[in-house]
């Protein structure tokens, strides 16, 4: 076995990648991804200490968010990234171990994870000498190997926690914390920040260590990482309202205009900002990708007159939609999926996300922003875009859209005319079985409504599903993040209708999952209590027996299976 990875609904065989990732990450990339993880709960180990000591560290704070998104699955393939930043992090990890030091005196007991290959730095803080614990090391180099960072990789991947349950509970903490560390991003990226989050997650790297934590003990962290999930998305949808505005009812168009086009991917909004701003007036229209849509819906991004619609549909079509597209691809974030010859000279990085071989556009220096001068000018020497679809999708129904229309879904609760509605939030993928979730918005009764967020949407969003007196039988609140935004209209219709649970509501719960974005939305729910959530098209991989056991008993999880047994037993709850 040359990797593990289980990380995704898409793990081999249902349990886990172990020679290359069906997602198309290569044993390097994983291995690396493994030691840049062991890195961070290294530098958390020093990190927790330098939070009760009041030492603020936010470029560590900021490292580790990074470093999580950068791990999100379909984020970032370029090895040589991953190799870059685990040497940062050892060099960041005994420099924060020297500032704890001088401030408390000297640590003892330390696990490997802060102690391995440490190095001296000197005291302008510059790498002088590593003392290598690798076979073979030599102990005046200066840099590691490639291959000596592989050979301790394996030592402190997922299956170096032998126990099947602790490692099951430490990989879905850790998976919270990337979907989480995604959102933060977003946020800071925003001027948002919030040190409490930042303070959990290296406790949370830090217990993953922690040998004499009970699986009681670990539940209660995941429980936990829910509650901070529900805080970060919060920070995200402040971040983005109040930079934005609040996401208004739209209607975007899904065909094509007459001059070249970028399309931008991912789930960047301040990069969405930068990219209109800059292709203003230049004859270049913008198009959304994917879990992009979205940001049509808000205010500040309507008045540019050549941000034009949306092209193509969930990410993992991007192979076929990307060729036809015929100009520039900007990805923000996952979901990136490595790029075929055709189209690979015409793809752009930003942020987390990165491929070996296309070309990355770097973070504003000085608080300036990024420069798409290169994409903009290559958008010029392109064709059009090919239609490939035509007509309209709408959405906007962000929590504070669909609660000032409250008054109205009330009356269609109470008259009868809706009988339930069903959150589809989440993730598209590749999977046959998906067909499932569209046959599910078709089959589902007349009298109901679809509250969605995230690229799960595109199995229906296209869907001619009629309204029920005005209100669309798909409300889309936007992108995964703004799953935040159907439990706060679940909480808003809590407290309308007087009840004392919110699993009291005519609301259903049948979730598709794909990454680890949506591992923290599914904690947040069961942080704020919502039971019975479905969960397909199947279980994640890396939920043991038990673990799964304790989620069924303590919380009703339940998977999925035909369309018509579900909806039975969805409208008999
Ligand atoms: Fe496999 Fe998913 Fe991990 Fe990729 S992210 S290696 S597809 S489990
Ligand atoms: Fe989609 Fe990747 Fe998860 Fe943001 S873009 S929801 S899969």
């Amino acid at each position: 076995m040359s990797m593990f990875c289980y990380q995704c609904q898409e793990a081999a065989k249902g349990t886990g990648c172990t020679v290359r990732g069906v997602c198309g990450k290569d044993e390097n990339v994983a291995q690396l991804q493994d030691l840049l993880i062991y890195v961070l709960k290294g530098i958390s180990v020093y990190g927790t200490k330098a939070n009760e000591l009041g030492i603020k560290n936010p470029e560590v704070d900021d490292f580790i968010v990074n470093s999580l998104f950068s791990t999100i699955t379909n984020a970032n393939f370029d090895k040589n990234h991953f190799e870059a930043n685990v040497k940062k992090g050892l060099l960041m990890r005994d420099d924060l171990k020297a500032q704890v030091e001088k401030a408390s005196g000297k640590l003892t007991n330390l696990h490997d994870a802060a102690t391995w290959g440490s190095s001296n730095v000197n005291s302008e803080g510059i790498l002088q000498k590593i003392f290598s614990l690798f076979s073979g090391g030599n102990k005046t180099q200066t840099e590691y190997t490639i291959e000596q960072l592989k050979e301790k990789a394996p030592k402190v991947g997922v299956l170096a926690t032998e126990n099947e349950d602790v490692r099951s509970l430490r990989e879905l903490l850790i998976y919270g914390l990337k979907g989480m560390a995604a959102y933060l991003k977003h946020a800071d990226n925003l001027g948002s920040r919030d040190e409490k989050i930042s303070a959990f997650i290296q406790k949370a790297l830090v217990a993953t260590l922690d040998d004499s934590l009970s699986a009681d003990d670990l539940v209660a962290l995941v429980l936990e990482c829910g509650k901070y999930g529900v805080d970060a998305m919060a920070l995200l949808d402040g971040a983005n309202t109040s930079t934005y505005g609040t996401p208004e009812i739209t209607t975007v168009n899904i065909g094509v205009s007459k001059n070249p086009g970028i399309l931008i991917s991912g789930h960047d909004l301040k990069d969405m900002e930068e990219l209109l701003k800059q292709t203003e007036g230049t004859g270049v229209d913008v198009y959304t990708h994917s879990e992009m849509l979205p940001a049509h819906y808000y205010p500040a991004f309507k008045k540019y007159k050549h941000f034009v619609g949306n092209y193509g549909n969930a990410w993992w079509k991007q192979d076929k939609e990307f060729k036809s597209f015929n100009g520039p691809i900007l990805m923000t974030t996952n979901c990136l999926v490595p790029p075929k010859p055709e189209y690979k000279d015409r793809m752009y990085t930003t942020g987390a996300t990165g491929f070996e071989g296309v070309k990355h556009i770097a973070d504003g220096v000085n608080g300036k922003p990024k420069d798409f001068t290169e994409i903009i000018n290559h958008a010029k020497k392109c064709k059009p875009p090919v239609q490939i679809e035509k007509g309209e999708i709408v959405g906007g129904f962000a929590h504070a859209t669909v609660i000032s229309l409250a008054d109205k879904v009330v009356e269609a609760v109470k008259s009868g005319a809706i009988k339930r509605f069903f959150v589809m939030a989440g993730c598209d993928g590749r999977m046959k079985g998906r067909d499932y979730y569209t046959e599910f918005a078709k089959k589902l009764p007349q009298d109901t409504i679809i509250l969605t967020a995230g690229c799960a949407k595109y199995r229906y969003n296209k869907l001619e599903l009629g309204d029920i007196g005005g209100i669309p039988r798909v409300l889309d609140a936007g992108q995964c993040n703004d799953s935040y935004s159907l439990a706060v209209i679940a909480l808003k219709l809590k407290e309308v209708f007087e009840l004392s649970d919110i699993n009291d509501l005519p609301i259903s719960y049948n979730i598709a999952w794909y990454e680890q974005k949506a591992v923290i939305v599914l904690l947040a729910l069961l942080y704020l209590g919502v039971k019975n959530i479905h969960l397909g098209p199947t279980l994640p991989a890396f939920l043991s027996p038990n673990v799964a056991k304790v989620l069924v008993d303590t919380f009703g999880i339940g998977g999925i299976t035909d369309v018509a047994s579900d909806i039975g037993m969805f409208m008999e709850a």
